[in-house]
């Protein structure tokens, strides 16, 4: 498998982690974002949205981070990553969703102004962030997984953004049921984090 990528993007590391919890062996084509190779005719003929990640499995091509975790669930995941029972598989899309939706406009759009320095909507970012995260504090509260009693997808598609939360500034201190949660994951076998996350030791 072939994962081309931005070695500081969130949404790219939800491959990463998920081909690292499988413990599936894959190359990394990191993608210069800066020198456009993103949007080079070669890589707009696999995702014409010119965005990492892609992954390629043999004669299969696979763009958006979900639609990612998906198809690694599904060809080669146990089926708690994400179970075919219609109510349980819904669950899980739920928080795909959300990943695409919330987490794209709230905490990732604050790590790419705080951090990269691009120009959004701060308060609107901020209020989605602030919205998002007093969910996710009271689903986290009474369960240790996002959907069901086992790890899923939904934990891979909304962990990068949350674990990079501080660096958009945002305090994960007053939310302990989301913290553990980020634990959690990263004490699991085969787990890789990336720079900038948050740790148990982090202070913000
Ligand atoms: N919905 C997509 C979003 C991917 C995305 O926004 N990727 C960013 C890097 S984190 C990107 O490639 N940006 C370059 C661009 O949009 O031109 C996914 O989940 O994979």
């Amino acid at each position: 498998m072939k994962l081309y990528e931005f070695q500081r993007s969130g949404h790219s590391h939800k491959a990463r982690l998920m081909l690292a919890l499988l413990g599936l062996e894959y190359e990394s084509v990191a993608l210069n974002g800066q020198e456009g190779e993103h949007k080079s005719a070669a890589f707009l003929s696999k995702n014409p949205f010119g965005q990492v990640p892609v992954l390629e499995d043999g004669d299969t091509t696979i763009r958006d981070s979900q639609a990612i975790l998906v198809y690694l669930a599904r060809q080669y995941g146990a089926e708690h990553w994400l179970p075919l029972e219609p109510a349980a598989m819904a669950q899980v899309m739920a928080w795909l969703s959300t990943a695409a939706n919330e987490i794209a406009r709230g905490p990732a759009l604050l790590r790419a102004h705080h951090k990269f320095g691009r120009d959004i909507n701060l308060a609107d970012a901020e209020q989605t962030t602030a919205n998002l995260l007093a969910i996710l504090q009271a689903q986290l509260a009474g369960q240790q997984w996002l959907a069901g009693d086992r790890i899923s997808i939904a934990d891979i598609a909304v962990y990068p953004y949350i674990a990079l939360a501080p660096e958009g500034n945002i305090d994960l201190q007053p939310y302990p049921a989301i913290t553990g949660w980020l634990a959690r994951i990263q004490s699991l076998e085969g787990y890789t984090g990336m720079p900038g996350m948050w740790t148990p030791t982090a202070t913000a």
